[in-house]
């Protein structure tokens, strides 16, 4: 399978949109009502394999971190609980905790080099939401279940993540717009 990632892909020529915002009972697709009258519900055993666990984090890309953690901290009160460097991906980051802590976190993603995701993202998009990440259990069996489904991974295999963890992602173009990050935690 090839590697769909923006470092060893060619983004441009992802045309395929698995994404189905009709979920009507009468429309088709993984979204789609399976024959139940409500078209909110959907079988859960069309899922199995997936299983994601909860929200693990949401990333918001900004071109300078020191700035962005004070940023956080003095209007939000959100603290950093850790930082670290991952060169793989090109990035700086922090995660902040919420709350207490217990819950999903905020990340914050910041350039190492002008050819990563990051910079890419924030050239074309500015500062902002730029990924919503789940945890799960494995990352490999999820990965699997959703390139059943038709879904793009960007990795054949998990790469690094944040504190030891293995990530994947789903392409944004197969995932109504937003970048999907799977994240097994260490
Ligand atoms: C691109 N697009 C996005 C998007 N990035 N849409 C929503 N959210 C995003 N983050 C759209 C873009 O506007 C285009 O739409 C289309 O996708 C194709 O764009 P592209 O030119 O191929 O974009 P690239 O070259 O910037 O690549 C996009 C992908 C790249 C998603 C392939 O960002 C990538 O490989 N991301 C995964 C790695 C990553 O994000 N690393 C940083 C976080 P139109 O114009 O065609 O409509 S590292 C991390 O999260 C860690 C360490 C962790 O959590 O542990």
């Amino acid at each position: 399978m090839t590697d769909v990632s923006s470092s060893n892909g060619s983004p441009e020529n992802l045309t395929v949109n698995h994404f189905q915002p009709d979920i009507g009972p009468e429309a088709s697709g993984p979204l789609a009502g399976a024959g139940n009258e409500d078209p909110r519900h959907v079988e859960n055993s069309s899922f199995s394999g997936v299983e994601l666990l909860r929200i693990d984090h949401v990333g918001i890309a900004v071109p300078d971190l020191e700035e962005a953690i004070r940023f956080y901290a003095e209007n939000l009160g959100l603290r950093c609980v850790h930082q670290e460097t991952n060169d793989e991906q090109g990035v700086r980051e922090a995660m902040l905790a919420v709350g207490d802590g217990t819950g999903p976190k905020l990340q914050l993603l910041a350039p190492l080099r002008p050819d990563s995701a990051i910079a890419k993202f924030l050239g074309r998009s500015g500062p902002g939401l730029q990924q919503l990440a789940y945890t799960v259990a494995d990352v490999e069996k999820a990965s699997d279940a959703l390139r059943a489904k038709g879904l793009r991974l960007l990795y054949d295999t998990p790469r690094r993540g944040t504190a030891g963890s293995r990530i994947n992602f789903v392409h944004p173009k197969d995932a109504g717009g937003v970048l999907v990050e799977l994240v097994e935690p260490a």
